[in-house]
């Protein structure tokens, strides 16, 4: 499955990027779980004014919302609050995708209740981590999960 799974990833990116080095160590991991579709989050080149961006802002939500629909899973870390990365939460429940929010208490923030109350079963779960747990965290969720 790891060949065919399509990870769609979420990260900050106009809401901060103060965790960009977390990101780039979430996806890392994640590639040996699947195709990782939105590997530009973790773009240490990429500032919050997202100036970089020539194909404009439509372009990039369309394109998004596209990757969104072809993806198995989507994996969010929620630590550094997002509008967009609470937009694509919102968006993936709407389309029934199964759903891996992880959060890092340690940075003395509190997970929006609309994020933390979403969790429900496998579909939806909402995972405290710290950064040394990255890997054995998405290697539990990756052997439970069936996608
Ligand atoms: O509100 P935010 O900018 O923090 O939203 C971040 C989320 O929205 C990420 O999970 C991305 O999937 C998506 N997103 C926001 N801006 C971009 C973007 N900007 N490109 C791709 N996805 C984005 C332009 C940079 C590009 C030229 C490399």
């Amino acid at each position: 499955m790891a060949q065919t799974r399509k990870i769609y990833f979420c990260g900050s990116i106009r809401g901060g990027r103060d965790d960009v080095h977390v990101y780039q160590r979430i996806v890392h991991t994640l590639r040996t779980y699947g195709t990782v579709l939105t590997e530009h989050v973790t773009n240490g080149g990429l500032t919050d004014t997202g100036e970089t961006s020539e194909s404009g802002d439509k372009h990039i939500h369309d394109r998004d919302l596209d990757w969104l629909r072809q993806s198995h899973v989507v994996v969010a870390e929620v630590t550094q609050p997002s509008l967009g990365v609470g937009y694509e939460l919102g968006r993936a429940v709407d389309l029934d995708k199964q759903v891996l929010c992880l959060f890092r208490p340690e940075s003395g923030r509190r997970l929006s209740a609309m994020i933390r109350g979403a969790a429900h079963g496998q579909k939806f779960v909402v995972q405290d981590y710290t950064q040394d747990q990255v890997e054995s965290i998405l290697n539990q969720y990756f052997s439970q999960t069936n996608i």
